[in-house]
């Protein structure tokens, strides 16, 4: 797109022009990829954030000297001038200096806005409680298979605006709740919420706020791939708006079907390739590959080249991946699950009988959906972090739980209580950042720990 055309659709869709103010809210990531964006567009902005150092700072000041930069708080002075703000994802739109501007009609937008108007390249999203990183990278891989040149970004690391380059002819974006609440002109040509399990409820208070944030996914007038198998999204469907369905339990869509004997993805009545194909273990990186295969398919990619990207797929980091094998016992590292729906997901796709890590931030999540699957598969339970009281009141007893004050400690609790044939399970159903970095910090940790019980 030229540069004419994004200063016309930023002016048509968001009305940013020359003679906008606008304040760039968080330091992180998200707001640095922004400022770089507004300067390449002449487009004044100032930038604040609520910590003392954030961590873009540097970078800022010497990338543009005289940017007004805002530390240390939200002082309301830099929000009263403002004709927009670009609001981070880590940043809540329930600060009170923002409810105030929202009140007095400054326009709110995010970099998924600024990025829909800077390309009129296809645009593949992907949002969902569980699976979007997993999905994203397939979704990579199978666009540059099908000799498409493919990049992949948003909530999955690089942000969206860092992806923008005129050689690029597919983005597959993973979006987070945070980012599509804000976000209100996104029109992906391909979109997905591949599955709704409670999450971030400590920023969206209720569920019926974090369903909605997801929900604008859909915003525009491309097709719709919805699961089939899950009661929330189902539901999402839009009269008029054309949709493709993936499912694990019916014949919709995409979905699996038995044929002399063997199980296949299909593509309606076409069988596509076997399940046991996919390297990935889990039934729910099975249902990750069929709404790969629907985007994938709309947005044009050789169902081939689609199909040899999925066998070679080996999966991220921090999700289900094996450690080690220590005296016959399997550890397993799914740092990844920050919610119940990825611990759920994991603890059914397990044969063997678990001691289980989990706990951290619950992020008001109740953990009692935890139970079922708990006394079906665990042996016992061991728990860290700051919730880790509130989960061992939520299970009640069902099954035995020990509580340890670091993962290291985790461990050889867990190494004492497992024994040969059963597995350790790091998947923690909580954030982790009450303890450490992000969730790879705790997963580096982890393993870390079995590596030496292994030594
Ligand atoms: N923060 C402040 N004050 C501020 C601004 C931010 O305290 O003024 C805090 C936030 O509360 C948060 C942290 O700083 O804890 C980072 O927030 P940010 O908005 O500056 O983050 P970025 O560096 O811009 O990274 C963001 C996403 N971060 C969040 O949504 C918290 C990254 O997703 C994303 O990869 C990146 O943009 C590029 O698009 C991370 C994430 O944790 C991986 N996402 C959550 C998740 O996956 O569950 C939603
Ligand atoms: P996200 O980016 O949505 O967090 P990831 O692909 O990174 O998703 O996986 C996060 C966690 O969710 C991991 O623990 C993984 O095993 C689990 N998971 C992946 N796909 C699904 C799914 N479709 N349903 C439930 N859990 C899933």
């Amino acid at each position: 797109m030229n540069k004419e055309a994004v200063v016309a659709s930023l002016n048509q869709q968001l009305s940013l022009n020359k003679s906008s103010k606008v304040l760039i809210v968080g330091l992180g990531k998200t707001g640095f990829s922004v400022a770089k964006f507004l300067q390449q567009y002449g487009i004044q902005f100032a930038v604040i954030d609520s910590r003392n150092k954030p961590p873009m700072n540097d970078a800022l000041i010497q990338a543009y000297p005289d940017t007004a930069i805002f530390t240390g708080g939200f002082d309301k002075s830099a929000f009263d001038v403002a004709t927009h703000l670009v609001v981070s994802p880590g940043v809540s739109l329930q600060e009170k200096s923002i409810q105030k501007v929202i009140q007095a009609r400054t326009k709110i937008v995010s970099d998924i806005d600024l990025f829909a108007c800077a390309t009129d390249q296809p645009i593949i999203a992907v949002t969902g409680s569980n699976g979007k990183s997993t999905v994203t990278t397939m979704l990579e891989s199978m666009g540059n298979r099908s000799a498409i040149r493919t990049v992949a970004g948003g909530n999955l690391g690089i942000p969206a605006l860092d992806l923008l380059d005129e050689s690029v002819e597919l983005y597959v974006i993973e979006l987070s709740s945070f980012q599509l609440e804000r976000t209100s002109a996104l029109n992906a040509k391909a979109a997905t919420v591949l599955n709704i399990s409670p999450d971030h409820l400590d920023r969206h208070h209720t569920l019926a706020g974090y369903i909605e944030a997801k929900q604008k996914v859909f915003s525009g007038n491309g097709r719709m791939i919805l699961n089939e198998d899950d009661e929330i999204v189902k539901d999402m469907v839009v009269a008029n708006r054309e949709f493709i369905s993936f499912s694990l339990q019916t014949n919709t869509g995409f979905h699996l079907e038995e044929r002399l004997g063997e199980i296949y993805l299909m593509d309606g009545t076409s069988p596509l390739m076997k399940q046991k194909e996919l390297p990935l273990e889990g039934m729910h990186n099975v249902a990750n590959a069929l709404a790969a295969l629907a985007l994938g398919k709309t947005v044009g990619l050789d169902m081939q080249s689609m199909c040899r990207a999925l066998r070679d797929f080996k999966g991220l980091e921090h999700r289900m991946q094996r450690v080690a094998k220590v005296k016959g016992v399997t550890w397993v590292n799914d740092s990844k699950a920050t919610n119940i729906g990825a611990c759920v997901a994991a603890l059914q796709g397990c044969q063997e009988k678990i001691v289980l890590i989990a706990g951290g931030d619950a992020k008001g999540a109740e953990m009692t959906e935890l139970i079922p699957v708990i006394k079906e598969k665990t042996k016992c339970v061991v728990l860290i972090g700051k919730d880790a009281n509130k989960i061992e009141l939520a299970i009640n007893g069902c099954v035995p739980s020990y509580q340890a004050k670091t993962i290291k400690e985790a461990v050889q609790i867990a190494a004492e209580l497992a024994n040969a044939g059963e597995s350790v399970l790091l998947s923690p159903a909580c954030a982790s950042m009450d303890q450490f970095k992000n969730y790879q910090e705790r997963g580096d940790k982890f393993m870390a720990a079995v590596l030496e019980l292994a030594a």
